[in-house]
């Protein structure tokens, strides 16, 4: 332990989630305070977020108007039921989100991660294929890379095998995968949607052939994937799958926990593509990640054959302690009047462009064989190390640190999610100092 780590409380007893936990507590990196586009660490440094935390903090932090209507609910009502019970806030919540949901996925069913969000909207496709007679659809097609949390459900339809490989026998029964999007040879240095790639939606014939339409219930994709190293929608690839889905009656589900709530400069990736999903989940910045929060938005059909189907009394066994928390409530009806009256996802779009130049200025640096992005998300991949994956771009990520900024690593890939509220300067001042940190590892 270095005495720093060694000075400050016992970091044994908490188990930290994707973290080396035997490196990081030998040389911990601690984050105290939050304001705007910046952390300061335990040590007094500022630390410009290239982020937004874990891609929620889209408003930037500690915002006065969040703050103050967490602080005013807590003292208000800590808790209270949503179980044949209710209250104010998580109606209003809902009523808030669905005026940005896109087409008629009017219906907001509340839960407290994106991993809920993804497991509840897995079993509202199979609760509604049963409400219509069709219960022998159970299927579900994921996709390579992709990430949809770490419930049983989004852990068997994601594609990261890392993720799987400890629980690999206990997966969903039935689940198949498309092949992911990102095609380097054919598509490096793309700037937004890659032209190559649409055919690769045809696949999802492939496996309509292969299991049959009638015992598939949902194609789950993010319109971007996020986590696994930004693989942007090659052009014209969502809309098949649409087509695909709508042509056998397979449900399309869009999990926007990461795109979701202006990070492309629209509030959703579902009107940026133009592409509208039967199933939409969100979390993150549904509430600015003030408090654990997300939700499923179902379209009308979807809400109305679970619910007229169901004989008198509770629809859809289904539900969480927390779902539509008054806190968490509280912050998302903040945060969704924040977004509107900045009007935070049209700024998005406009410094999208900014954002753009900025990335690809980075060409041709050291170690870098990919620059990616769309919205407000990029990602530079990296040349990996001879027989060390992922070691180049964490000590980038250590390094960037020390150096005042705070990027995410997947594999050998760098990734950014700023807040949405990031202006040209912190740009310039984020891509600079990840140039010189690329010049200096090894
Ligand atoms: N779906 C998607 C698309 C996600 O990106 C989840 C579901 C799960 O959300 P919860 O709230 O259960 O964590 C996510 C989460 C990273 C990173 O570094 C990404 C996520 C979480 C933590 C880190 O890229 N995405």
């Amino acid at each position: 332990m270095n005495d720093r780590a060694a000075s400050m409380q016992d970091l044994s007893a908490f188990w930290m989630p994707f973290t080396a936990n035997r490196q990081f507590k030998s040389a911990p990196r601690l984050l105290a305070k939050a304001k705007g586009m910046y952390y300061t660490s335990d040590d007094g440094r500022r630390i410009l977020d290239g982020t937004a935390g874990l891609w929620c903090v889209n408003a930037g932090h500690c915002r006065d108007e969040i703050v103050a209507a967490v602080q005013a609910q807590a003292a208000e009502m800590d808790f209270a039921p949503t179980f044949q019970m209710g209250h104010p806030k998580a109606f209003e919540a809902a009523t808030k989100i669905a005026k940005h949901t896109p087409g008629d996925l009017k219906h907001i069913f509340f839960v407290n991660s994106g991993s809920e969000a993804v497991d509840t909207a897995l079993k509202i496709a199979l609760a509604y294929h049963r409400a219509r007679g069709e219960g022998q659809r159970t299927r579900f097609i994921g996709r390579e890379r992709a990430y949809h949390g770490v419930g049983f459900g989004g852990t068997s339809v994601g594609g990261i095998p890392a993720n799987r490989k400890a629980y690999s026998g206990a997966m969903l029964p039935a689940v198949d995968h498309l092949p992911h999007t990102l095609n380097i040879k054919e598509a490096a240095y793309s700037k937004g949607q890659p032209a190559w790639g649409a055919h690769l939606a045809d696949e999802l014939e492939r496996l309509v052939t292969l299991h049959d339409a009638s015992t598939i219930a949902a194609v789950i994709v993010e319109p971007v994937a996020g986590s696994t190293g930004v693989l942007v929608p090659p052009q014209g690839y969502l809309q098949r799958l649409r087509e695909i889905c709508d042509k056998h009656g397979i449900l399309l589900i869009f999990d926007e926990v990461i795109t979701g709530w202006g990070r492309l400069g629209t509030p959703f990736a579902a009107q940026f593509f133009n592409v509208t999903p039967d199933l939409l989940t969100m979390a993150k910045g549904t509430n600015n990640a003030a408090a654990p929060m997300g939700a499923v938005a179902a379209s009308k059909r979807i809400h109305d054959t679970v619910i007229n189907g169901a004989p008198a009394g509770i629809e859809l066994f289904h539900g969480y302690t927390y779902s539509g928390h008054p806190i968490a409530a509280a912050a998302a009806c903040a945060t969704i009047d924040l977004y509107e009256r900045e009007q935070i996802f049209a700024r998005a779009a406009k410094m999208a462009p900014v954002f753009e130049e900025a990335i690809h200025a980075l060409r041709g640096t050291r170690h870098v064989i990919d620059i990616r992005n769309i919205g407000l998300i990029g990602g530079i991949e990296l040349a990996s190390r001879d027989g060390a994956p992922g070691a180049r771009a964490y000590d980038a990520f250590v390094r960037c640190f020390q150096k005042g900024v705070l990027v995410r690593m997947a594999g050998d890939i760098l990734a950014f999610s700023p807040p949405l509220i990031i202006e040209a300067e912190q740009i310039a001042e984020l891509f600079k100092t990840v140039g010189e940190v690329l010049n200096e590892v090894d």
